[in-house]
């Protein structure tokens, strides 16, 4: 009887014990182990929305404490906020979309006060040629940046900002904000000098690998979460040829922007790839990057986004920035009087989308 009891015990602890899933870093801070944790099982209630530079700047304005261009047309903040950090490698006081760095970190730090959740992507510099993320003139890039590379040291130093921006994610009491990195991001595209036709599976996979060692071994940084984020494809074969493996991945992701008819269905397809395999693997899915034509079609919000993601097991859907400077596009979210508005409203009412007000701090990293 006595022996059957020390048994279930031992078992009961065995269960509670394995059954905790882990992110990929094994010293990942309290903060960050507890993020992954709730995200996964935040990922099973809802879809949370989410906003590059949400609270930088929006449609004519910048640099306006408090306000938010989702905010402005629902009355809530969104529950994911994406930063970009294009420029800090080069030690620029702001970046490529003219944001100051400073200011980024001290948003980074107010959102995980209030619960909200970071994510972090990178159009860093060509190391090779000098020129921008989208100089593609030369296939000898990520090579040149790996050990015994020309470049090598260069991007050492890229990563040494880089470092010293993400330690300097620290609240009053010492805890680093955990943050979700996506790193070397649309490579099955060919417009950035990581993409598909500018290296090879084994470079992309090494400069994956060396990344994330140089900044857990080298500089400490183990408040990151590490999202994997193609652009579209076509099967779950060509989304996995460049995964650099399970060991370093926490978050299975892809970008995909609504350019035409096919949009739907391509989303589906990817969503229930993603999906699928972040099951699998215990990890995290997301839709990192995403925007619609919702000028011309109104109801885009529900209609196109929420129906087909609707049936998926995602973290997170992040529409891109809506410029405050000329850019190559329009905005992609939703701001004050725009003609989507209305839609958004009940894209944002709809009980399976998850806004600010519905995460806490407690929710999200305790
Ligand atoms: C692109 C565009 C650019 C911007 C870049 C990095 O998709 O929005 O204007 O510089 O992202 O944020």
């Amino acid at each position: 009887m006595k022996n059957t009891l020390i048994l279930t015990l031992l078992m009961i602890g065995f269960f509670a014990f394995a059954e905790k899933p882990k992110p990929t870093d094994n010293k990942a801070t309290t903060e960050t182990v507890k993020l992954y944790q709730n995200l996964l099982k935040l990922q099973k209630k809802g879809l949370m929305f989410g906003h590059q530079d949400a609270l930088a700047y929006g449609e004519g304005w910048v640099y306006e404490e408090g306000r938010s261009d989702v905010k402005d047309v629902c009355g809530d903040y969104p529950a994911v906020y994406g930063w970009e950090l294009g420029h800090l490698e080069l030690g620029d006081a702001y970046s490529l979309d003219s944001v100051h760095f400073d200011k980024i970190q001290n948003w980074i730090k107010l959102v995980y006060e209030r619960g909200g959740l970071n994510t972090i992507s990178w159009h860093l510099r060509n190391p090779l040629t000098g020129g921008s993320s989208w100089d593609t003139s030369s296939k000898k890039v990520v090579s040149s940046i790996l050990p015994g590379g020309e470049k090598h040291e260069l991007f050492k130093q890229y990563l040494d900002n880089l470092a010293d921006f993400l330690l300097g994610l620290k609240t009053d009491d010492g805890t680093y904000v955990p943050i979700l990195f996506r790193p070397f991001h649309e490579h099955t595209g060919s417009w950035f000098w990581w993409g598909k036709n500018l290296c090879s599976v084994d470079d992309y996979k090494k400069l994956w690998q060396f990344t994330v060692s140089y900044l857990q071994d080298k500089k400490e940084v183990h408040h990151l979460l590490y999202s994997y984020s193609t652009d579209r494809f076509n099967t779950q074969e060509e989304y996995l040829e460049r995964y650099p493996g399970d060991d370093i991945v926490d978050v299975i992701a892809f970008d995909l922007y609504d350019r035409g008819p096919d949009y739907p269905a391509t989303l589906k397809k990817c969503a229930e790839t993603v999906t699928k395999l972040a099951k699998e693997k215990g990890k995290i899915a997301a839709v990192s990057e995403t925007g619609g034509p919702i000028a011309k079609n109104t109801k885009w919000w529900t209609k196109i986004l929420l129906e087909t993601l609707r049936p998926f097991e995602l973290s997170y859907v992040l529409v891109w920035r809506n410029p405050w400077q000329a850019a190559g596009h329009g905005a992609f979210g939703p701001h004050k009087g725009h003609p989507s508005s209305a839609d958004f409203v009940e894209f944002y009412n709809n009980s399976e989308t998850i806004f600010q007000k519905e995460i806490t701090k407690e929710k999200l990293y305790k």
